[in-house]
């Protein structure tokens, strides 16, 4: 740690350094200096993203567009230079960075009220209409075909037939679940394929704690967490918030009864989502967003099934059927869905 800090010249002497916050992926620790100064170190977790190179490509450009257009040090995330005016440092295979650490800010795992939620709903919003003139196309595909959900299906079908595990028997009405909407799992990506949707910078990690809010207000204040920014749709951000923040219960809950699609918070994440980005997408991206909230759900369950199938190895599990029931609460959610559709609809609408 002391040989990455030694590569920075930062504002006062490092009196601390400790690990910080509640993120899965990364290491992340906070620096304090003599000045005094905060500053956010982080080891990029190079096993889930083995192109660091890439991701920190990405990172740089994106910072860079957004930093141009927001002068409020809260309001965009920036990253540190070395002493060489380089913007991470490699350390044998490890590679680490330093942001400006937001001050005043929260950044909340739950929503403490339905607001909380509008608000990450703007910043995702406004993180969309702020990168609309940039050239999606160029930025690096860090986990390449993410959200193919033709492709995702692709590899459900092949875990059945393979059935590592031997529980394919055990979930016969899960598999026919999802093959029976195999046939819509393309509708977005041929829609983009025969250019009737644009290819948008995506953050592809839209949950709430990936936002920082005020810590006295909860106004939004900006979008962290960039290591999966890809070319993607807009459609695929929105929608997956709306299913993993617009549920009752958890993503592994058992009871099903309790795994609903509150509209309340659906409507909320969609007032504040396009208060920010409505002028920016176009119609036809307006009338696709409740399909990204379908597919994103169906995508996603389906990979916890393939994963159920395949004896659990992406997905980390704290129970033998985690995964499984992961997968129902996500078929819940999708039928809870295609039951609100209209309603889905009318809301975009306004
Ligand atoms: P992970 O990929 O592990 O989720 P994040 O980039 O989301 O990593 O960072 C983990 C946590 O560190 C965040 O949830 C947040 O609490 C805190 N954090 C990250 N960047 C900043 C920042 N620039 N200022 C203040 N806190 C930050
Ligand atoms: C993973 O790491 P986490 O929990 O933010 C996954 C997402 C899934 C999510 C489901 C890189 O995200 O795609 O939607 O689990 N991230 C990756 O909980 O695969
Ligand atoms: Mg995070």
């Amino acid at each position: 740690m002391n040989e990455v800090l030694k590569a920075y010249d930062l504002e006062g002497r490092p009196i601390s350094c400790t690990r910080y916050g509640s993120g899965h992926i990364n290491e992340t620790w906070l620096v304090v200096t003599s000045r005094p100064h905060l500053y956010i170190l982080q080891k990029i977790n190079s096993f889930v993203f083995p192109d660091t190179e890439g991701l920190m490509q990405n990172v740089i450009r994106v910072t860079r567009h957004l930093r141009e257009k927001e002068p409020d040090p809260r309001r965009a995330l920036q990253l540190v230079p070395c002493r060489d005016g380089r913007l991470y440092v490699r350390l044998g295979d490890e590679t680490w960075r330093i942001y400006e650490f937001i001050t005043g800010s929260v950044c909340l795992d739950q929503a403490e009220t339905m607001e909380d939620f509008r608000q990450s709903g703007y910043a995702f919003g406004h993180f969309q209409e702020q990168l609309a003139d940039f050239p999606a196309e160029e930025l690096v595909e860090v986990i390449p075909g993410f959200h193919d959900t033709p492709r995702r299906y692709q590899a459900l079908r092949r875990a059945v037939e393979e059935d590592k595990a031997g529980r394919a028997a055990s979930c016969r009405e899960e598999i026919a679940f999802y093959l029976e909407r195999e046939q819509s799992a393309g509708v977005l990506t041929d829609m983009l394929r025969k250019g009737e949707l644009p290819l948008r910078v995506t953050l592809n990690d839209t949950k709430l704690n990936n936002v920082m809010l005020d810590e006295e207000t909860h106004e939004a204040l900006c979008v962290i967490d960039l290591d999966t920014v890809m070319p993607g749709l807009a459609a695929n951000d929105f929608g997956d918030s709306i299913r993993y923040g617009a549920s009752t219960a958890a993503e592994d809950e058992k009871d099903l009864d309790k795994v609903r699609l509150s509209m309340p918070l659906y409507e909320a994440f969609t007032g504040g989502f396009l208060a920010a980005c409505g002028g920016s997408l176009t119609p036809r991206e307006l009338a696709t967003l409740p399909e990204g909230a379908r597919l994103m759900t169906l995508e996603c369950g389906a990979r916890f099934l393939t994963d159920y199938l395949q004896g659990d190895v992406y997905f980390r599990v704290a129970r033998p059927e985690h995964n499984l029931d992961r997968t129902r609460t996500q078929m819940k959610l999708v039928r809870e869905m295609e039951d609100h559709w209209q309603e889905m609809h009318r809301i975009i609408r306004g």
